[in-house]
């Protein structure tokens, strides 16, 4: 089904696709490629916001698609070719974060194509676009599969040699609690990368074990004593490159084991992001208010600011090539 959401400043209409199949209901909006709700028996599992405004005043990225690059790039600097170039720094007007003020996630996508359990969006990306060069066409599909997953497939071409990582930006609580800290969290990572305090990897790869990263095994994600100070905002090392089919990355079970969801990826790398700070001063879905930790973020991507480390994952899409990233949220 598709229905009107509202209308953007500059008057172009956001549209919003409503998906069903078996247990899960999914709306979906042009604007940010967002997935608004999503509802696994009819409860919602994800934040959102009823309303186009509060999207556009108050959205930390909920349910968007985040690129040309998600994540940060230090500074916005990067090269290629031994060109040098500065992408927009909207993040402390220091960093380049999620493809910068004009990204992915703020732009109106084209409707191509939907029916009962699917939709496909497009976004056009100009050369220049937050100082990246290159003209990308991206295309994201949302499915509703009959095994009971959100689908996420990701494809972009360019016309030069550009940076590309997109990634799924949803804030999911599946217990419909004020906060996820009762969840338990299992991610099938050795590693992870630290960061600074400006939550600029350091270029570390550092193994998990003896650490608060250390989440193999599935564990509570509330903070044990000695743990208070940590703040999950860090890439988790899933593989040293995409892999062709997707593979068991993460899974989040609500407090009272009535629900899980398992993510699986192509992606090289999962970014836990668990929004300690978040509080948002109007009402998300259903009414709900949202505060610290209201919802968690489990980001299937490149490892963040790739382009400026060797030893990180590879992140330029060549005129050749077809960047293509696959994700699935699977419920059960
Ligand atoms: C995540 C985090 C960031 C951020 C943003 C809203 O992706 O990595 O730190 O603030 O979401």
């Amino acid at each position: 089904m598709i229905s009107e959401f509202g209308t953007l400043p500059d008057g172009s209409p956001v549209r919003e696709v409503t998906l069903k199949k078996g247990q899960l209901e999914a709306s979906v909006l042009t604007f940010g490629a967002i997935i608004r709700d999503l509802k696994v028996d009819g409860q919602s599992v994800v934040l959102g916001f009823e309303d186009l405004q509060s999207y556009l005043d108050h959205s930390p990225y909920f349910g968007a698609i985040a690129g040309r690059c998600a994540n940060r790039i230090a500074e916005g600097r990067m090269s290629i070719d031994g060109v040098a170039y500065q992408l927009d720094r909207n993040d402390d007007e220091r960093h380049h974060l999620h493809g910068g003020a004009g990204g992915f996630s703020n732009r109106n996508w084209q409707l191509e194509q939907s029916d009962k359990a699917s939709v496909l969006l497009k976004l056009v990306s100009e050369d220049g676009e937050m100082g990246y060069p290159g003209r990308v066409e991206a295309l994201v599909r949302y499915t509703l599969t009959g095994a009971g997953a959100l689908r996420v497939k990701i494809t972009a071409t360019t016309d030069k040699t550009t940076p590309v990582n997109l990634t799924q930006h949803s804030y999911f609580n599946l217990g419909g609690g004020p906060d996820i800290l009762d969840h338990t969290l299992e991610i099938a990572a050795e590693s992870y990368l630290p960061a600074d305090d400006t939550l600029i990897p350091t270029g570390e790869i550092r193994r998990v074990e003896w650490t608060p990263y250390d989440f193999r095994d599935g564990r509570r994600l509330k903070r044990r004593s000695g743990e208070d100070g940590v703040v999950f905002d860090n890439t988790f090392c899933l593989s040293a490159e995409p892999r062709q089919n997707v593979e068991f990355a993460a899974a989040l079970e609500d407090p009272h084991g009535d629900r899980r969801m398992e993510v699986w990826t192509t992606e090289p790398g999962v970014h836990l992001f668990d929004a300690p700070w978040l509080d948002i001063p109007v009402p998300g879905l259903g009414g709900k208010s949202y505060g610290p930790y209201a919802g968690l973020c489990l980001e299937t991507q490149r490892w963040p600011d790739s382009i400026n480390r060797e030893n990180f994952t590879p992140v330029l899409l060549h005129p050749s090539e077809t960047y293509t990233h696959v994700t699935e949220f699977r419920f059960s």
